[in-house]
């Protein structure tokens, strides 16, 4: 690339003349958001994915909201700006041993997280979102048990939130796996006036010194309509990009992993494989682009679907 290319202007110039629309996670760098149509969590990136008249998405997060967006709008060109952006609960839960699972519980209704791949929403009964799980788990009739996959974390915690008896996928993600008690606890007490908000996905330990628990965007509302000027944020903390925005004069921390351990370890090794260069390229290319064989889509879209009615 030549150096002296402008990419903002090149990737604007590219969104007009490809008629694209770029969608951005809460955990992109800012600038990545900042250039984005709209920023926000997979459930409602999936709702504008299915919306766009748009001929190109562009999908700025990781490779399985890609996939997601082209199983929803299978005419569109779907592109990512890094092939190689996996995720860790998606990698923990692969197709054969799933299919296992519930074959071992034949009368339990697969409740799958969306950070999971094509293959094993195929195999599932209905997806969710840390935003809409409490509610869909509630919509389901209650003489059936629930099988919850790939987070262990999430899932425990809404089978807390919902009395609903569930066996769990030992699934869990590198981030919020790795946020410390002890640091938080140590944290707190250099900031006492700070509230704790926390992603689901982080373990029981993190979570039970949590004044709020809920999905990037939950945390995101939270903070804002909140009076209070502080706040220990334990999830991918490029969400604090929005929060910044949304409240200028609030103080925001990101929660500690163990001691000793980097600043910006909980930056999300696979959300920051996007750069603006890989944007731009995946723009002019028209690729990487996500391919879903037709069969394998159609079984995927059917629990995603029943997602989008029970939360809508
Ligand atoms: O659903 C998402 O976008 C993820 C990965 C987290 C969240 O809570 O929004």
């Amino acid at each position: 690339l030549d150096p002296t290319l402008d990419l903002v202007e090149a990737i604007n110039r590219l969104r007009r003349e490809k008629n694209a629309v770029i969608l951005a996670h809460y955990y992109q760098e800012g600038e990545i958001q900042d250039l984005a149509d709209f920023v926000g969590d997979s459930l409602d990136l999936s709702r504008k994915a299915a919306a766009t008249t748009a001929d190109m998405i562009v999908f700025c997060g990781v490779r399985f909201m890609g996939e997601v967006a082209k199983i929803l709008s299978p005419s569109k060109i779907v592109v990512i700006p890094d092939a190689e952006a996996g995720c860790s609960l998606e990698e923990s839960c692969r197709p054969e041993p799933f299919a296992a699972f519930r074959a071992k519980h034949p009368d339990h209704v697969a409740v799958t997280y969306i950070n999971c791949s094509a293959d094993i929403k195929a195999l599932s009964d209905v997806i969710v979102t840390s935003s809409n799980a409490e509610v869909i788990v509630n919509s389901l009739p209650l003489d059936k048990p629930i099988l919850f996959a790939p987070d262990r974390h999430l899932g425990a915690f809404i089978a807390k939130k919902t009395g609903r008896e569930m066996t769990l996928w030992p699934g869990s993600c590198i981030i919020h796996e790795q946020f410390s008690e002890k640091e938080l606890v140590k944290l707190k007490t250099r900031h006492p006036q700070a509230l704790v908000a926390a992603h689901p996905e982080c373990p029981e330990t993190v979570l039970r010194h949590a004044d709020y628990i809920g999905s990037t965007k939950g945390i995101l509302e939270y903070v804002v309509k909140t009076d209070n000027q502080e706040f220990i944020i334990a999830t991918e903390p490029h969400i604090i990009h929005q929060m910044t925005k949304a409240a200028p004069g609030k103080t925001f921390i990101p929660a500690p992993f163990a001691e000793g351990e980097c600043a910006s370890c909980a930056d999300c090794p696979f959300m920051a494989k996007n750069t603006l260069e890989k944007i731009y390229l995946a723009m002019a290319n028209a690729g990487p682009a996500i391919e879903v064989p037709e069969d394998l889509r159609i079984k995927a879209l059917k629990p995603l679907e029943r997602m989008l009615e029970l939360s809508a």
